[in-house]
């Protein structure tokens, strides 16, 4: 069997997603997400120009050799860019390699190691009545571990938290700008845990409750926070330094038991040996869709068991269906799946992306179709261009650009 097409689709139902849709000469088709929020492009020139070319002819069941080919063959290794672009074809070759066996991708994997995927999903208000309004919504919709975020007061607009109106910075191409935010840090550290005494006051001690301070907190504050979140038993304090920063977390973990969660932003195994092999965090939080893909993702996973952490695989809107899908397949097959995050996408994203996978209860299934599951109707797709759209950035009172 041999690739034969290789074609890279943008397309905006809503927000932009970047899909692989590779063709073998038996007619069978294989996707994968290469999505890279405010940097699609980027992803799609690399795709395009540098790596679709190369697999036109290969044999679509050498995954393993792919990977390695494209990874070590580009001499420049790792970054969200490259890793994105790999992780599309790994992917993909996946979902292949399940339409010719007739069996879903977590089969191929080794098989289910649980019934179903304990998600998580986001609850966030300006104010407290607000956010306890949200967590019900939550509730109410099925789910059984809910993410806080919440404004803080003296500031405007925080990530994270839906302001009103306020919608996604997305314009003509030429004209897109992030949007600007603000921070306060310690009015976040003496606002927080006023709003989880709340939560808890509310919905009791049982539920799952996860906070995300992506980023913002030096070491000492986030060690603080940390100490300060304990009587809320927290299922996970997520990103609470910036994550380059390995060694940060040494510090933080020194002084809190509140269980960590890190690497929504990391693309290799290499970003994460500190942090696994002194057993810094409890949660590894990186996409298929950043880390090069299922293959490379699943060793980081086996890496993680042994050092008894879990994963918790990175699922916010900007992934798309088919990355979502690939992940679920991940966390059905592998022993260590911690939880998963899922707030579902547009109704239009789902009818450009038709998918197997449900969410039921609280829990997720990647379903019983061949491959990953995913189908990609190419003329609604097409109906709905790519615009320009970026995250927002963070500013201090004084306008010093702040980690956001
Ligand atoms: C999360 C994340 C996201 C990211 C986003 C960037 O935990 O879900 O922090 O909200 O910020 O994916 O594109
Ligand atoms: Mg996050």
């Amino acid at each position: 069997m041999k690739i034969v097409d290789a074609k890279v689709v943008v397309t905006r139902p809503g927000r932009n997603f970047v899909t692989l849709k590779l063709t073998t000469d038996d007619g069978l088709t294989g996707l994968g997400d290469a999505t890279l929020n405010g940097r699609e492009l980027a992803v799609v020139s690399y795709l395009r120009d540098h790596i679709a070319p190369l697999l036109i002819g290969l044999d679509p069941h050498r995954i393993e050799d792919t990977w390695q080919y494209l990874y070590r063959g580009a001499y420049w290794r790792r970054g969200p860019v490259t890793m994105a672009a790999i992780a599309a074809v790994d992917v993909a070759l996946w979902d292949i390699k399940g339409k010719v066996a007739g069996l879903p991708l977590y089969q191929l994997l080794g098989g289910a190691s649980r019934d179903r995927l304990l998600a998580y999903g986001h609850a966030s208000g300006q104010d407290t009545p607000e956010l306890l309004d949200s967590v019900r919504a939550r509730l109410a919709e099925g789910y059984r571990a809910v993410r806080i975020q919440t404004g803080v007061p003296g500031l405007k607009a925080v990530y994270g938290v839906h302001t009103k109106g306020a919608g996604s910075a997305s314009v003509p191409h030429q004209q897109a700008r992030p949007l600007v935010e603000d921070w306060d840090t310690r009015s976040y550290l003496s606002h927080m845990p006023g709003v989880f005494e709340a939560v808890r006051h509310e919905f009791g001690p049982e539920l799952p409750l996860l906070h995300d301070a992506h980023h913002r907190l030096t070491p000492l504050q986030a060690a603080q926070l940390g100490k300060d979140l304990e009587p809320y038993r927290l299922f996970w304090l997520e990103d609470c330094t910036p994550a380059e920063n390995q060694a940060a977390l040494r510090l933080v973990r020194q002084h809190t038991t509140t269980p960590l969660a890190v690497g929504e932003v990391f693309n290799t195994v290499h970003d994460y040996q500190t942090l696994l092999t002194e057993q810094l965090i409890d949660y590894v939080r990186s996409a298929v869709t950043h880390f090069g893909g299922v293959t490379p993702l699943r060793k980081l996973f086996d890496l993680a068991a042994v050092h008894q952490i879990k994963s918790a695989v990175h699922g916010p809107e900007d992934i798309s269906p088919v990355g979502m899908a690939a992940a679920l397949h991940l966390d059905l097959a592998i022993h260590n799946f911690g939880i998963q995050e899922y707030s579902g996408h547009s109704p239009l994203a789902d009818e450009v992306f038709q998918h197997a996978y449900t969410f039921a209860d609280g829990h997720l299934h990647p379903g019983e179709a061949p491959g990953i599951g995913v189908d990609m109707d190419e003329s609604l797709a097409k109906k709905y261009p790519y615009e320009a759209a970026y995250l927002p950035v963070n500013r201090l009172h004084d306008g010093t650009v702040h980690d956001w």
